[in-house]
């Protein structure tokens, strides 16, 4: 077994975290023009400073149950007296969000079988084909095999834009061009990976199918035939979301995890929006169902290493603006390397 998002001898971590802060800088513009109390350094805590955070928190679609929970421990906090400054506050402001997320971060762990079947689904434009072209960069620098499905065989330019990646990242790709049914796409795949020793096929899957066809029933189809190839096939179903939809993202995750059973989450285009605390509604949401699916993956850019392993500490440290006076290393917000080790 091994994680996928190791990659040998990259060295510029600074480039990468530069990366990740640069792209969750819009929800950081907007924390940072709501949070102005907070951030000007070290002061005594007023009820302004309070109130400033929670409308930050709400316009950057954190959530009201997970907003109101981390005011409520801060509150209780600054009145049992354990917070008194605001740099104390930010800090633990900082803490309670990871809380959120960690029971969320995991690495997608590329397992024994082989090959290790996993499928990409999610509604159109979301950013799959895309994120596969990523990943397969990701695991081939990992030292993988991969192999391409172009099970998208609806929209005109689904095959093209695969086969595009796979040219670029060196890949094979396995198509059968559009109209063809999807499940014999994906089988054919999976058959000729098994064939070639590959280790890994990422099957690509259609966002949006003609009117009187139901996606769900696709998918299914697609999942139960090449379950029937290959036992245990596929491995990881990954739903990819894009933060910009906000919490519709919910309902997506809802009625996919109903129909397919996802086994982890991508979050694209977080660069996108200012809204990228919808990632804390999300990881709230998945605790209240009882259905703890990791988010493997989030997306911050369209080029290939802007798709990153999931790390809170990071994302929050990337997501919160820097205080006044305080140098973020100080203020522990920026990630140690030891810690980068999946991220990098
Ligand atoms: N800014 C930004 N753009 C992204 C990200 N991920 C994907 N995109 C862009 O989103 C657009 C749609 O991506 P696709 O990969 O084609 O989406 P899809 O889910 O395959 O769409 P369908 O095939 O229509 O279902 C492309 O222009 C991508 O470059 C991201 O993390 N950030
Ligand atoms: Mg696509």
């Amino acid at each position: 077994m091994s994680e996928a998002g190791e990659e040998k001898g990259k060295g510029r971590r600074g480039s990468l975290w530069g990366r990740l802060k640069s792209g969750l800088g819009r929800t950081r513009n907007q924390l940072a023009s709501g949070m102005g109390n907070l951030i000007l350094g070290e002061k005594e805590i007023d009820e302004a400073a309070l109130e400033e955070l929670e409308t930050a928190l709400l316009l950057t679609d954190v959530g009201l149950d997970t907003t109101r929970e981390i005011m409520e421990q801060l509150t209780g906090r600054v009145r049992r007296r354990e917070l008194n400054n605001t740099h104390a506050l930010y800090e633990s402001l900082a803490r309670l969000l990871e809380d959120v997320l960690t029971p969320f971060a995991k690495p997608l762990v590329i397992g024994d079988e082989r090959p290790f079947v996993i499928f990409f689904v999610g509604v159109n434009g979301v950013g799959k084909t895309t994120t596969i072209g990523k990943l397969a960069r990701q695991l081939k620098a990992a030292g993988h095999s991969v192999l391409l499905a172009a099970g998208d065989t609806f929209r005109a330019a689904a095959v093209e834009q695969l086969s595009t990646w796979g040219a670029r990242e060196d890949v094979p790709v396995i198509s059968q061009g559009q109209g063809a049914d999807s499940a014999s796409v994906v089988y054919d795949a999976v058959q000729s990976a098994a064939a070639r020793d590959i280790d890994v096929v990422l099957a690509d899957t259609a966002g949006r199918l003609q009117a009187k066809t139901n996606l769900m029933e696709e998918l299914k189809k697609v999942q139960r035939v090449v379950g029937r190839l290959k036992e245990g096939a596929p491995h990881e179903v990954l739903l990819v979301l894009d933060a910009g939809v906000g919490q519709n993202a919910l309902s997506q995750l809802k009625e996919f995890d109903a129909a397919v059973g996802i086994t982890g989450l991508i979050l694209t285009k977080l660069d996108g929006t200012a809204k990228a605390g919808v990632i804390f509604a999300i990881a709230r949401s998945l605790a209240d169902s009882g259905r703890p699916i990791p988010v493997y993956y989030i997306g911050v850019g369209e080029g290939a290493d802007d798709l990153r392993p999931f790390e809170p500490a990071q994302f929050v440290a990337a997501l919160l603006p820097e205080e006044a006076g305080v140098l973020p290393e100080e203020a522990g917000l920026v990630p140690d390397s030891k810690h980068g080790s999946t991220a990098s």
